[in-house]
């Protein structure tokens, strides 16, 4: 895992950007500052609603380190975590923080196959869900993951379910009371138990917490192939998109966040998101649900400032505001991200919400841009915003040339980008020289995005299309391998391709071509069998697909292989026949 090399280093020392802050540090210091100040509103695990000061989160975080220690984890070790919107979810991480532990930020959508992937590239030592969420039973999801780890080889992590916690505000286990562990929350702790990254030059040190330059938590990339990606983020380069992100949107104690996307994506966690939110003592709100009518509600009688959106739920805001009238007087700011947000719908959010947008192009490796609240109109409603740092380099290169010559000023190009938060390699067992790393990164370090932009002269950047194998189903990103790879395992299936179609609502859908086995019959009851199948073999649930359609023959390129735009222009032209 290839860190910044030390002239880069020391210039993002130079500037500021890095300081010498931990995440125990950051915990400690604002939940004492902002002691008495509603810190987090919300539900927890059992749906019962919840109100944290920042001395409260505090003491729940406290006694989140304390139950993960009970359950044998050490600080330096790596916890997935896999949970709903709940209060417990703020307790957890800030709690790992204190004690050094490193998060590895999950969905509670994920299944055995995402999960014991994360398990056994970060080695994690356990896997924190709410035992019953959404109608599934995740405590036999962690049976079926400890299964499989245990057949590759690899031992399982200890199962923690926050159901089975005391309800917050029954009185807690204070963390100073556990004998075995006790620097646990004083950030001074640097032990290193299990085997670490293998593809660390030193793998000493490498999660030894209480140093602002090693690593703080991994986040999940998006993923173009069919193997999960971990992104290893340091306290100093996330704290400083932190801070640059509360300053650029100009959150203060006044702030009142509404967190309506999946807490632990990089967007609602840092940009600014409940982060940045904490990090001036303002007030996160948590919806448990994504509906119009939950964050409604929560709005008027939270009085919410600010919120954070993908662009099918900016659509479903707007179009539910104009049948309900909700009180959202109390808004200022909605920003909207993830995906590209259409300018129509741009232009829409202002006059229906009453709120300002702010657009959001950012990406879990590091690089996040903003439109700035000062931006004309013009610019916020048609770009996708220019970087957080002076220092954030952009290269925009031929996407078709093997030595990716940079194109010429405004035009459109495949996006790099190198800085003082984006990260220089991915979690791998293969260190800088993992093929992850290979195609993903530059000899000279730069991320490739897989995104096609375009640069005004304003430095700001317009979206305009994308070259990687990913599907952005409406923010959530889905690797067409993961969704072909269990598909070609079948012998009913010669072979399948999966191709995002547009949509008028989620931007893309996820379609699958399947080009069935002679003699086999095709049509609706196959593609509901095909749907089982990969709900059975432990895919996430927002990667099962929206649609099927079934080909005796798949357009090639030159070189034979399986055309992916041809076979997308062909359905197109197939179902606008229909
Ligand atoms: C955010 O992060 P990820 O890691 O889930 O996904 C990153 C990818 C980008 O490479 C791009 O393909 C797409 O999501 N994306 C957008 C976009 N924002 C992200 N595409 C078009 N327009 C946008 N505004 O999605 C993320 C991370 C931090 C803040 C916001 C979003």
């Amino acid at each position: 895992m290839a860190a910044h090399p030390e002239e880069f280093a020391a210039r993002y020392r130079a500037a500021g950007y890095w300081i010498d802050e931990t995440f125990a540090d950051f915990v400690a210091d604002r939940t004492t500052r902002f002691a008495d100040r509603t810190a987090v509103v919300g539900v927890d695990a059992h749906g019962t609603p919840v109100r944290w000061t920042y001395a409260e989160l505090a003491a729940a975080a406290d006694a989140a380190a304390a139950r993960l220690a009970g359950a044998g984890v050490v600080p330096g070790d790596r916890v997935v975590l896999a949970l709903p919107n709940v209060v417990e979810f703020v307790a957890v991480v800030l709690g790992c923080f204190r004690a050094g532990i490193l998060p590895v930020f999950a969905q509670p959508g994920h299944r055995e196959t995402e999960l014991s992937q994360f398990c056994a590239i970060a080695d994690a030592a356990a896997i924190v869900v709410s035992g019953d969420t959404d109608g599934h039973d995740h405590r036999a999801l962690v049976d079926r993951v400890a299964e499989r780890l245990r057949a590759q080889g690899v031992e399982p992590p200890a199962l923690v379910d926050v159901q089975q916690w005391p309800r917050p505000g029954s009185s807690e286990p204070r963390i100073h009371a556990d004998p075995a562990h006790p620097d646990l929350g004083t950030g001074r702790v640097g032990v290193l138990r299990r085997s670490g990254c293998a593809g660390s030059t030193s793998s000493e040190g490498l999660f030894a917490p209480g140093r602002a330059e090693e690593v703080a938590f991994l986040q999940l990339s998006g993923g173009t192939t069919g193997v999960a990606k971990l992104i290893p983020r340091t306290h100093a380069d996330y704290l400083y998109s932190v801070r640059a992100s509360a300053e650029i949107c100009g959150l203060g104690e006044e702030t009142v966040l509404l967190v309506v996307l999946p807490a632990a994506h990089n967007f609602a966690m840092s940009s600014p998101g409940i982060l940045g939110v904490l990090h001036v003592g303002g007030t996160v709100v948590l919806a448990r649900d994504p509906s119009p009518r939950t964050a409604f509600r929560l709005v008027a009688e939270e009085r919410v400032t600010w919120t954070s959106l993908v662009p099918p739920l900016a659509q479903a805001w707007i179009s539910s505001a104009r049948r309900r009238t909700p009180d959202l007087s109390s808004l200022e700011v909605i920003q909207v991200g993830g995906a590209r947000l259409s300018d129509a719908v741009a232009a829409e959010i202002g006059p229906v919400l009453g709120a300002r947008v702010q657009q959001v192009f950012g990406m879990a490796e590091g690089l996040v841009n903003y439109t700035r609240l000062d931006d004309p109109d013009e610019l916020v409603l048609t770009t996708q915003g220019r970087p957080i740092s002076p220092d954030d380099e952009i290269r925009i290169v031929d996407p078709a040339d093997p030595d990716e010559a940079e194109v010429p000023d405004g035009e459109e190009g495949a996006l790099q980008t190198r800085g003082p938060y984006t990260i220089r390699g991915y979690y791998a067992p293969g260190g800088a020289d993992d093929p992850v790393n290979r195609d993903a990164f530059t000899a000279d370090g730069f991320y490739r995005t897989g995104d096609l932009v375009r640069r005004l002269p304003s430095g700001h950047l317009v979206v305009t299309g994308r070259a990687k194998d990913q599907i952005n189903r409406g923010g959530e990103k889905v690797a067409t391998e993961e969704i072909e790879g269990p598909l070609l395992a079948r012998p009913d299936v010669l072979d399948a391709v999966v191709v995002g179609l547009p949509d008028p609502y989620l931007g893309e859908r996820i379609c699958v071509v399947v080009r069935p086995e002679a003699g086999v019959r095709s049509g609706p009851d196959l593609g509901a069998e095909l749907t089982e199948h990969l709900r059975a073999s432990g895919l996430a649930t927002y990667k099962l697909p929206d649609q099927f359609e079934f080909l005796d023959q798949f357009p090639v390129t030159h070189v034979g292989k399986n055309s992916r735009r041809d076979l997308r222009r062909l359905l197109a032209a197939r179902l606008s026949d229909e």
